[in-house]
């Protein structure tokens, strides 16, 4: 590397307004976490030096040959999941959720706009009625496999939306949505878990924002009448279990691997409604629910009623949660794969605080305080946001400010917190920039394998060609199995890949084509019930009154039909079946200026409902690329005028 280029790589990082290298090295950060740099017992990784020196793992993936991991790659605010191959970080696939899609037709089709309507509150259905009857935006942040006994098992991805106030859940079989709930009483669903054990069971949900209970327009500036609530739906039938109001704002959360608690980082303390009063305290809570003894008071009838879900009281002074001090405005709840550890991350403190499972039922049955759960403190850097674990005992922190990966030791902190003379901090990496959430393989669930780390980067500057005033974030593939961190691949991703998981592929088991049972199209098979069609070989055109239902089927490269006639102002319901069962065989359906197109994926069914009212020849034709006659895949539909 030139010099040249190493004052620029300086000037980058120090623009960014992180101590990070320049700042760390002269001193100033010691602080605030550069805390054993005097020591020289950390090594700090230079992404580019070290690469070919210490990279264990082989990161690349030839092409033909496939990775080992499945990624789930939240979106952040465009409202979908991504899959990944890890190590590769090829992009592999798209799961509409909470957005629009153009190419699969997701927010279009009844089948999607069911998912997208059926779990809205009777209040936001009235609110959307004249807006077209679905959200039309949505984020996704946080996408979570279910567990069982403490690892992932294949079946559900779960989702949050915070714009919203939406979870989702991902079909992991067919990789489709397959429904969504809003969350009542909650504003803006922000950190969300899956339960660990004995299996998921509940998925725990934030609701983050602090709203008048209720939100009638009676109250604004009466900030003692706001509450934040904690939500647990039920992640076999999506209705929501139960709701716990607590004091201050919720953040992130996680599950313990008991099944005993839930553990949510909690900010607000002041209660306050501006930056300035929020952020006014020196401490805020980690808030420990307990399952349990929510449950029994679930049993008991101690709850009321709200928007049609049971609702709790969960605020200082109640048996159902504890608050357990830590430093200003926590961020991220991580529990350690050794099943005890919960690393709560000091986002304005240098520090992350480690709470000890096994002292919770002590410190429910008040035999020790809140604070006394805490086992250890270790002061890591600058905005530490989030904590991925290596199965071995070793955690990697995201270091926001200082942008970096911090990787320490979780017994040497609980050693330095009773006192002995140790350093936690083992290395320290420089991340391209700012990394919020950090993720490693299995490294939410007990079979964590210290394999890999993704670092999520808010910001990626000039580490690719300028697309614009409008940059991508940069995902970082980093290898974990020597002792420094050593960084293998930089991945630009559009707004904003906010969080991901790292599976194992022998987990995840998708189907090659559907099922010709499958429930996605339940209604679809109502309707032909009915009218008296086979949808595996239908080319039929049933009138009932205004409405018109055309049946039809797909195989490479024809419709079954080849045209059919309505009426101007006809509501008209195509369903198309696509009776291929290649594998990768997938179909369209898509009519000219008539704003319709969808995907009818090899032995789907597929349906769409529009108003016919504009007259004339309108041409459908086959949008996905299916045979070398796929541009002559088309038919008419004829709208005659009223
Ligand atoms: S929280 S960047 Cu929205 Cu995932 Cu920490
Ligand atoms: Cu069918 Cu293109």
């Amino acid at each position: 590397m030139s010099n040249h280029d190493e004052n620029m790589k300086m000037t980058r990082r120090s623009l960014l307004g992180g101590t990070a290298k320049v700042a760390g090295l002269a001193g100033i950060a010691s602080a605030t976490g550069a805390a054993g740099l005097a020591g020289g017992s950390v090594l700090l990784g230079d992404s580019r030096s070290a690469h070919a020196a210490d990279a264990h793992n082989n990161a690349e993936v030839a092409p033909g040959d496939l990775d080992e991991y499945y990624g789930f790659w939240s979106s952040g605010q465009a409202g979908e999941v991504r899959i990944m191959g890890v190590p590769s970080m090829r992009e592999l696939m798209r799961i509409p959720v909470f957005n629009r899609c153009s190419a699969t037709g997701w927010g279009q089709t009844n089948e999607s706009r069911k998912i997208l309507t059926e779990g809205l509150t009777d209040d936001t259905k009235k609110f959307l009625a004249d807006k077209g009857g679905s959200w039309v935006n949505g984020d996704l942040h946080h996408p979570h496999m279910s567990f069982t006994d403490g690892t992932y098992d294949g079946r559900y991805l779960f989702v949050n939306d915070k714009a919203n106030t939406r979870v989702g859940r991902i079909r992991c079989d067919v990789m489709k949505c397959d429904k969504i709930v809003e969350v009542p009483n909650a504003a803006d669903i922000h950190g969300l878990r899956p339960q660990k054990y004995p299996r998921t069971g509940y998925v725990f949900a934030n609701g983050e924002h602090r709203v008048p209970m209720p939100n009638d327009g009676s109250i604004l500036d009466e900030p003692k009448k706001y509450h934040a609530i904690f939500t647990a739906i039920d992640g076999d039938s999506m209705e929501v279990a139960w709701q716990v109001i607590v004091d201050g704002n919720l953040d992130n959360c996680d599950a313990d691997y008991q099944g005993k608690y839930a553990i949510s980082t909690c900010y607000n303390s002041e209660e306050g409604t501006t930056l300035a009063e929020m952020t006014s305290s020196e401490q805020d809570w980690a808030v420990i629910f307990s399952i349990e003894r929510i449950e029994q008071a679930v049993r008991d009838g101690k709850f009321k009623i709200m928007n049609g879900v049971k609702v709790l009281d969960g605020r200082h002074g109640s048996p159902l949660t504890r608050y357990v001090p830590v430093s200003n405005s926590p961020h991220g709840c991580n529990t350690a794969p050794d099943g005890r550890h919960i690393v709560i991350n000091g986002k304005l403190s240098p520090t992350v605080t480690i709470l000890d499972v096994t002292l919770f039922e002590d410190c429910f049955n008040d035999k020790i305080k809140p604070r006394g759960v805490v086992v250890a403190e270790p002061e890591l850097g600058l905005g530490p946001l989030h904590t991925a674990f290596d199965g071995q005992g070793n955690a990697f922190t995201t270091l926001f400010i200082d942008s970096q990966i911090c990787k320490w030791n979780i017994d040497k902190a609980l050693r330095k917190f009773k006192g002995e003379e140790v350093d936690p901090i083992l290395a320290k990496v420089d991340v391209e920039y700012q990394p919020g959430h950090n993720h490693t393989s299995m490294g939410e669930t007990k079979e964590a394998d210290g394999k890999w780390l993704v670092s999520l980067n808010k910001f990626s500057k000039d580490r690719f060609i300028n697309v614009g005033p409008l940059k991508p974030e940069n995902d970082q593939l980093i290898d974990i199995t020597g002792d420094t961190p050593v960084i293998v691949h930089d991945g630009p991703t559009f707004a904003e890949p906010h969080d991901c998981i790292i599976v194992k592929r022998s987990i995840v088991n998708p189907l090659r084509v559907w099922d010709r049972n499958d429930p996605m199209w339940a209604d679809a098979r109502e309707w032909a019930k009915k009218d008296g069609v086979d949808l595996e070989s239908a080319e039929d055109v049933i009138r009932d009154g205004n409405k018109v239902r055309v049946y039809m089927y797909s195989s490479a490269p024809m419709y079954s039909l080849e045209k059919f006639e309505v009426n101007q102002g006809d509501e008209v319901t195509v369903f198309i079946t696509n009776i291929d069962d290649v594998d990768d065989l997938t179909h369209g359906f898509t009519i000219a200026n008539y704003g319709v197109a969808m995907e009818v994926a090899p032995q789907a069914t597929a349906s769409v409902t529009f108003k016919a009212d504009r007259p004339g020849v309108h041409w459908f034709y086959c949008q996905w690329f299916c045979h070398a006659l796929h541009m002559e895949m088309r038919g008419r539909m004829l709208v005659k005028p009223a």
